[in-house]
Formats: C-alpha cells, structure tokens, sequence
C-alpha cells in the first residue's frame, strides 16, 4: 500500500506521482524511468487552466435555427446551457437523425454519420475517448463512417502491409534499441532519431530508454549518421555525423546509394534471391533501361544536394558493417511519401536484412516512444466497442474531402471508394482544427454538416466549429488503468483532483445520451466506470493467468505502484520468416519482401520504389512563387496540441507565440533578425511566427512545429493569418499518393517576410472559441 498523499498515474509523456503540496499539485516522474520527459511539468497547471471548459455549449445560430449547414462555424457565439437542455438538444438531433435503440429502431447503420473522431486524447484503457464514441455510435446507431491509419503513417503503414505483409512488426517488434546499444555497427537514420519525439508514447510511457542506448552505442563505437534537413532531429549528445538532403528527396539519396552498390557487386544477391521477389524490374529502374537515366550518385546528387562522393562513401561504409537503417514517420508524411519507406525497406535487403545481428530495418524508430522495445509477452485490457454495421470508412486524412465531396469517387490500396454523404459529426479526443492540414478547406468542410458534437476538456479550435460541445475532464480528475504495447508496466490511474467545473466523464455523458436514446443497458452493460474499470482488468488478468503469470487484485492494484508486465524475446515476424522463408512467409503477394508490386502499379505509380517529383519542393516549379520548403514536424515542447499552455510549451514560445527557424544567411539576406514577428504564407493560407535564425536549419528551409492553437485573424493589410504560429494554415491536405492516401502536412512551399502591417497579440489559450463573439 501506498502513501496516500501520492497517487500514481500514467500519460502519454509518462509514468509519473503527484501529490499537492501548498495547495498545488507537484508532479514527481516514476522512479523507474531513467529519463523521465520534461513535458511532465505541462500536467499540474491542466487542473484550472481558463482554457477548461466548465459548462455544456452550444452554437447560438444552431440553438435559433436548429441543423443544418452553417458557414457561422468557427466564427459564431456560444451559449453556455445546463447538461439537462445540452443533452435533450443533442438527444433530440440524434434521433431525428436515426440514433436509438437499434433493436428496436429500424437498423440503418449510421451511414451518414462520421465518428471517424481520431485524436490521441489522453492515457487510460477505458476512458479513452475515442474507443467510447466508438462503442456509443455502434449502439445507439448500429455504426458509423470510421477512419482507419493515421496521421502519423498513413502512406508508410499501407505501403509497409503491401510490401513486407504488415508494418506493425517493423515498427514495434524488433527489440532495436537494445541492438544499437550493443551490436549495430552503423544507424543510417533517415529523418534523424529525435528524442523529443521518443519522449511520448501513445498510451503512456514509463521508462525512456533511448538516449542510454545511443550512448553507449556510441561509447561502443556505432557510427550514427543522420540523414535529415534539419540538424537536430538527431539531438542526443555525441559524435553525429549529419547528411542534410532538400527535404522531401531522400528516396533520391537512397537510389543512388543503391546504384553506387548494384555498379559495384556489394550488394546481397543471395538474400534477395532468398527473401525478396521483384528485384529484375527495379533493376532495370535503377540503370536506366526504362527511362534512359541511370540513377548514378551523380544524378542523386543533383536532386538532393548530398555530393555524389559522399553518397558513395555512405552506401561503402553501409556495405561493409552491421548496419541498420531506420526511417521516421515524418519521412512519409509528405507527397509520395511511401517512396522513402518502401527504398529503405529495399536498401536494407540490398545490405543483407536482418542476416546479421544488429543490421536491418526499422520503421519509426525515434517517431515514439515504444517503438523499438521488447514486446509484451500479455495482453492489455481493451474496452469492447461492438460492431460497426455500416463497413464505410475513409482513409483518416480525407477528412476534408469527405465532407465537401459527397459521392466522389476516390481510390485507396488498389480499390476505388465513395464518400459517404455525412449530416453528423461526433467527435470525442481530437482536435482536426490542430491535427488536419490546410485549416481554411477544413473550415469549408467544417460548414457542411447538419451538427457537429465535439466533446473537449479544453476550448480548442475544434470546439469553436462545433454545435454542441460538452465539457469532458481529464485523466487526473478520475480513475483509469494506464498500459500501452511496448511499455513494461501497467499503471493504477489514481483520482488526483475534483471534475473541473461541470465537466463530466466521457463515458457518462454518453450514459446520458444512451438512456434518453433508450440504449443505455446496451451501452453501457449495467456497469458503472469502476465496474468497467475492475471487469476490464480481471478479465484481462485471467488471460494472464492463463499465460503464467499474475497481477494483483483489482483493489489491490488500484491503491498500489504501477506493475511490471512480463515482456518475451519470442521470434516475431521478421525473425520467423527469416528462420523459414518457405515455413513462414510474409502476408505479400510473393511471400516476400516486395522490391516490385502490381497493386502499387494499379494506382498509377511505378510498380517499384522511384523518385516521384513532387508538387511542392525545392527545385520544383513551385519554388518560384515560395521559394522556402516549410517543415511543419513535431513540437519540443508539448505532445500535438496538447497543453500547448503549460509552462515546458509556453518556454519554447516567444512573447507566447511560435518560433520559426530560418536559416542563418537566409535571415540576414531578408533582414530578418531574431524574435521579428515574420508572416509565412502561400496560396491556402498565412501563419505569423517569431523568427529565429539558426544555422541547424538548411538554406532555404524553414521549421515551424506543429501545436499551437489556431486563431486566425484579419492583419490590417487584409490577410488571414494564424497568428498564434499554426502551421497547418499554410499545409497541404493533398493526399501522398492515390494508394495510400495518407496525411503529406510535413512539408509544402511558402514565402517568408517582416509584413508591412500591425502584428496582433496572440489570442490567449481558449479564447478562440467565445461565448462574446468570433476570432475573425
Ligand atoms: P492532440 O493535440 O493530441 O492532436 O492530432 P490529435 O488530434 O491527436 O488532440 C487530442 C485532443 O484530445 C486535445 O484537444 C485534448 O484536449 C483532447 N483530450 C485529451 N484527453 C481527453 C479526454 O479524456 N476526453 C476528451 N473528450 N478529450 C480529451 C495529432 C496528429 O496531428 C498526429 S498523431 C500527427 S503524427 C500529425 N502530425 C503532423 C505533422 O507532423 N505535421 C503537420 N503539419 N500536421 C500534423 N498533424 C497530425
């Protein structure tokens, strides 16, 4: 048992106790946890923020006219209302709109309804909110339009299942940081192995231990390389080599390698007659018999600005050590984004897989913070969400043409797909007006539906294109179990604080809607959170059980310190099908990993991995109207969106607003100097930022994180600008390719300058959404 003063919880940036003291919460990381994350200190503020939402709201011009489209979203009044008239409203329009008890009402599944909802939201096996939209829109509407991938890998997870049979195994199963630490000989990380990023982990983390095993791979003598635009995506201590290509060309790096080593017979050819199929067509790729190019260093060279000898050089020293490469999800999170994934894949096979230890590939490694670490030999406990009657889906990145396009056809792995028409918007955990890219379309889009339900802790932008939106608390403010794949311990979520305001658990606010929908034994199958709560882990712990092992009590484990989960070294995939190709072969076509693909070439792709120009890139001919490559990545300083508003987020700000890097010459050519308030703009849109000339950012390269809250305003020279430094009010929504249709925000082509116009104030945290009036 513990001291009661201090109560154990889990988040997304980590294991952590917290007990108050003066009357503040003080929150300590998990003994454990050898590098516990700084973005811990974002949590104590969370508990009475003025950006919480304390009451039920709903949009003045939906309250007076009722359903239906609306281009008010996002600039209209809210009134705040009691939970009684808040529920009877949303009640009301869900039946109208066929919700119910689907044993009893006609059971159209709700195919006009999108409760797609993605978001990471919060820490915690039951109230994870989107898992609860789920459960609530498969009862009270026999489905829903759902989204499937994600933001983060859309393009490299459909590729990797296509090409190597599923990319789970890539990312999560090989136990790679220990091989960095004692056996690879070289990590040719392409977009870098930032440890900002290894410090969340979806679900919870509670022990990071990257930056141990970097240095002591590199006290061992492992040449890390890194292969990125920007200099610390690497940012571990320590010898590092940097190779900077123009951002979205590393596939043309990655080809050139792989002449340089085909020219020169270093290549594994028994490892790709053994365990790949396809190599003959992009041989014939690689030499230029398709297009009268060979792809030699030189030409590589010319693309992405890597010089030829060094390519060389890079692809030698691969050869010739226990090399493993590894690609982040940032890489393909661009137009043709999966081209990168899938040559790295390749490269490695060229260098032998997996045939030695410590040399290979790995998806993701450096993207979050699981990856990479000993699987779990248990499973973790899952709330049941039913079944989704309806079977429509869209890739989770077509959010936006969902909504303007009814009936459009579109294609994704080979398929062709419609877009539902959707009257309903349900969204719980996530926050599109953050996440989506090209802010101004989805404000478009925002405007289409009949309703928009949104349920947030805190009045993000999303809130703002909402109808009804209900105040939800946070993790802190109730009990959860806290456990996530790859993560060795499972974590008693203890209650920290009182519900802020009116605030009300998900899952109660769904109860509510469930009983005046007459679904609610359905739903929430006679049990009450702590029921859930104490159902979910006994049945999980029988599954334990069964296995060998055991966790306490369910009282015991709640009252007590996280438990150490047992992990396994059991051979996965990769390690499967490299014991036994014949016995054991990967879910592709061929068996094998796939160098060639007919499904891939149905899309109007190449059947192999190419360079592909894209759209917007430097040396393209967009550069002559934006000459700069915006990189929009993951912030330092905060997880997303999330408690952008804590102290660790609000450091990395100037006077409260975004920082840009522009590189050090480019800055003072343009005279821009640091803290200048600088716009940032391109044919969708404009963002203000503060400006820091750095000299770790390539020329013409600009790096503005993701994160800070949108709030467009008009500046007096009648531009719309994000002024509080969004950079997904500049992004592209453009897919990454017509097979993956995965998310391409990373990267897209704008213009810098000083703008010749008053620079408004940042529009503080939740004020975006107002209950006086509109941000533009
Ligand atoms: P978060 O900020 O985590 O972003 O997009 P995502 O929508 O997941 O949003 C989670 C929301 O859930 C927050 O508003 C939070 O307040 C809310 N929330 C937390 N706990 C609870 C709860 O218990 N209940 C309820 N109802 N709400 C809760 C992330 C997405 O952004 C991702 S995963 C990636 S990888 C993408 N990255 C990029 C990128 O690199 N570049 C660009 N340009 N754009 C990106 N967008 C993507």
């Amino acid at each position: 048992m513990v001291d009661q003063q201090r109560r154990y919880h889990g988040s997304h940036w980590g294991t952590f106790s917290a007990e108050f003291m003066d009357g503040k919460l003080a929150v300590r990381p998990f003994d454990g946890d050898p590098d516990p994350s700084a973005l811990l200190q974002n949590i104590p503020g969370s508990l009475t923020h003025p950006a919480r939402l304390a009451k039920p709201l709903i949009r003045r011009g939906w309250l007076e006219n009722g359903p239906g489209p609306d281009e008010r979203r996002g600039r209209d009044e809210f009134v705040e209302v009691s939970w009684d008239e808040a529920l009877d409203h949303a009640a009301t329009e869900l039946k109208r709109l066929g919700g119910g008890d689907q044993t009893t009402v006609s059971p159209v599944p709700g195919r006009h309804v999108f409760g797609g909802s993605y978001g990471w939201s919060s820490a915690g096996r039951f109230h994870h909110a989107q898992s609860q939209v789920h459960r609530f829109l498969n009862v009270a509407f026999g489905g829903y339009v759902a989204s499937v991938e994600t933001y983060s890998s859309g393009a490299g997870s459909v590729i990797l299942d296509t090409v190597s049979g599923s990319y789970i195994p890539l990312a999560r199963e090989g136990n790679w940081w220990k091989h960095i630490r004692d056996t690879t000989e070289m990590v040719l990380a392409f977009g870098g192995l930032p440890l900002r990023n290894v410090a969340v982990s979806s679900g919870g983390i509670s022990r990071h231990t990257a930056r141990d095993a970097i240095r002591a791979g590199m006290d061992r003598g492992c040449h890390f390389v890194s292969i990125s635009p920007i200099r610390d995506d690497f940012d571990a201590a320590g010898n590092i080599t940097w190779i900077a290509p123009r951002p979205a060309t590393d596939v043309a790096l990655m080809i050139g390698m792989a002449y340089h080593l085909h020219a020169n017979k270093r290549v594994d050819y028994d490892y790709l007659s053994k365990y790949a199929s396809g190599w003959e067509t992009f041989e014939k790729y690689l030499l230029g018999e398709v297009d009268g190019q060979p792809k030699t260093p030189e030409w590589a060279a010319s693309i992405c600005g890597v010089p030829a000898d060094q390519i060389r050089a890079v692809a030698d020293e691969a050869f010739d050590k226990r090399t493993l490469v590894t690609t982040s999800y940032s890489l393909q999170r661009s137009e043709n984004g999966e081209q990168p994934i899938w040559m790295a894949l390749v490269l490695s096979a060229m260098l032998g897989g997996e045939t030695r230890s410590g040399a290979g590939f790995s998806y993701g490694l450096g993207s979050i913070g699981n990856n990479g670490k000993p699987k779990l030999a248990v499973p973790l406990p899952t709330l049941p969400q039913g079944t989704n009657r309806s079977g429509d889906f869209i890739p989770v990145a077509r959010i936006a043409d969902l909504l303007l396009n009814p009936g459009a056809t579109y294609t994704y792995r080979g398929t062709e797909r419609r877009y539902a028409d959707i009257r309903l918007v349900y969204w719980a955990g996530g926050n599109p007006f953050h996440h989506h890219q090209d802010l101004s379309k989805l404000q478009k889009a925002f405007s289409k539906p009949d309703t928009i339900i949104v349920h947030d802790s805190v009045r993000t932008a999303t809130t703002a294109h909402a109808d009804i939106v209900f105040p939800a608390t946070i993790t802190l403010e109730r009990e959860d179990i806290g456990a996530s794949g790859g993560d060795p311990f499972i974590v008693p979520m203890q209650k920290l604080g009182e519900a802020f305001g009116e605030a009300r658990d998900d899952y109660e606010i769904f109860c509510d809607l469930a009983r005046r929908l007459g679904c609610y034994d359905m739903f929430s199958a006679g049990r009450r959170s702590r029921e859930w709560l104490s159902h979910l882990y006994d049945e999980n712990n029988r599954k334990i059980q069964d296995l060998g092992h055991e966790l306490p009590d369910f009282e015991v484990f709640m009252q007590g310190e996280p438990v150490a989960l047992t992990v396994t070294d059991a051979p996965g995939m990769m390690d499967a099908f490299h014991a036994d190709p014949e016995a054991s072969p990967l879910q592709t076509a061929s068996g094998r990993i796939q160098i060639s693909s007919d499904l891939v070439a149905s899309s109007g792709l190449p059947g192999h991995p190419a360079w592909l120009e894209p759209t917007e890139w430097l040396s393209g001919a967009n550069e002559l109207s934006h000459p700069f490559q915006l990189v929009a990545n993951q912030p330092r300083g905060r997880l997303h969106s999330q408690l952008d508003f804590g102290p660790v987020s609000m450091a990395e700000k100037m006077n409260g607003r975004e920082v840009v890097r522009i590189n050090t010459d480019d800055a003072l050519r343009l005279g821009i100097a640091e803290g200048d308030v600088v716009k940032i703009w391109n044919a969708r849109g404009a963002v203000l930022a503060a400006a820091s000339p750095s000299d770790a950012v390539l020329p013409s390269v600009l790096q503005l994180s993701t994160g800070a809250w949108y709030a467009p305003q008009v500046l007096s020279d009648g531009t719309i600008a994000c002024v509080n430094g969004n950079p997904n009010a500049v992004t592209s929504d453009r897919p990454a390719s017509a097979f993956s249709q995965g998310c391409s925000g990373q990267l897209c082509m704008v213009s810098i300058e000083k703008p010749d116009c008053e620079i408004p104030d940042v529009v503080p945290h939740g004020e975006t959404i107002s209950i006086i009036g509109g941000a533009v």
